[in-house]
């Protein structure tokens, strides 16, 4: 982690643009709170990938939030392509300005080459997206972090260079909650976490919400009844429901846990996100 990084700092020197990928479903928590270190005087656009798996209204508020800020925010579905040529769009945009500024002095007219780094969090979705703007596949994708273990220069078209680097976690991810959240989103490894713990913070989680308590009643076919009971209590209905048994009867909690928070990570209960702004 600490050498990704420092490979990072060490090709910022040469980067017009920073693009941080963030996982729609939580910008707050995927984001860099140190994004300036790697952004300052350069070109910034924010992605908000895995759109497909978040609330519309939520992310279309998100998008507002970073534009206030006259930052440029894209959303996408990288698995299907959605958006993707508005990222290419706003990377020459942007570019383009930043070679009329520094050849503002000069006389030449040479064909700038835009240079791109791709950050964010591991499993955001970087690498999809460096595929699908390069429309071929130039770096390797899996359903996992760390997929990716170095930088690695990828030239698309005639004008571009993107970045790809490894996932880096943030130290804000000592901070529980957003722990929590990664956690739900699939974005850091499931052994470094309690399983039955992070299922109950995610039914805690839908139940405080009028929009994704209808979500979880109608997946798991809950009565209003059950949820009034508490998070341990509905995972054991839920466990009982979908058969997730050992002997005598019991419920399978690990099992059910981990059937529930697979099915949460990939959108199967619902469009859902779990940073709002305030
Ligand atoms: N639903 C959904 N899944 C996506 C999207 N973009 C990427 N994925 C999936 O997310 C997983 C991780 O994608 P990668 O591109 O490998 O992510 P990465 O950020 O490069 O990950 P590291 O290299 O591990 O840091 C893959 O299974 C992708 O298919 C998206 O927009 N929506
Ligand atoms: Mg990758």
């Amino acid at each position: 982690m600490a050498r990704a990084k420092n490979d990072i700092k060490q090709s910022l020197k040469l980067i017009d643009i920073v693009v941080e990928v963030l996982d729609a479903r939580i910008p707050k928590s995927s984001s860099n709170p140190n994004i300036l270190e790697f952004a300052e005087n350069k070109g910034r656009i924010v992605v908000l990938n895995k759109a497909d798996l978040a609330d519309d209204t939520e992310t279309n508020k998100w998008i507002s939030y970073y534009n206030l800020k006259g930052i440029e925010c894209v959303k996408t579905n990288a698995n299907t392509t959605e958006n993707i040529n508005k990222i290419i769009e706003k990377i020459n945009e942007i570019g383009k300005k930043i070679y009329e500024e520094k050849n503002k002095t000069k006389k030449i007219d040479l064909k700038p080459i835009y240079r791109v780094l791709i950050v964010g969090i591991p499993n955001v979705g970087k690498s999809t997206i460096i595929n699908k703007i390069a429309k071929r596949n130039v770096t390797n994708v899996g359903n996992k972090p760390g997929v990716t273990k170095q930088n690695k220069w990828i030239r698309v078209g005639n004008n571009i260079d993107l970045l790809d680097t490894p996932g880096l976690l943030w130290p804000k991810f000592e901070d529980e909650e957003i722990g929590i959240n990664l956690a739900l989103t699939g974005n850091i490894k499931q052994e470094v976490f309690d399983i039955e713990e992070i299922a109950m913070h995610g039914i805690e989680k839908l139940k405080s919400n009028t929009k994704y308590k209808e979500l979880l009643k109608n997946k798991y076919k809950l009565e209003d009844d059950d949820l009034r009971q508490d998070s341990y209590s509905i995972l054991e209905i839920i466990g009982r429901k979908r058969g997730t048994l050992i002997s005598h009867g019991d419920v399978d909690m690990a099992r059910c846990a981990n059937m529930f928070l697979d099915e949460f990570k990939n959108g199967k209960i619902g469009k859902i996100t779990l940073d709002f702004i305030k």
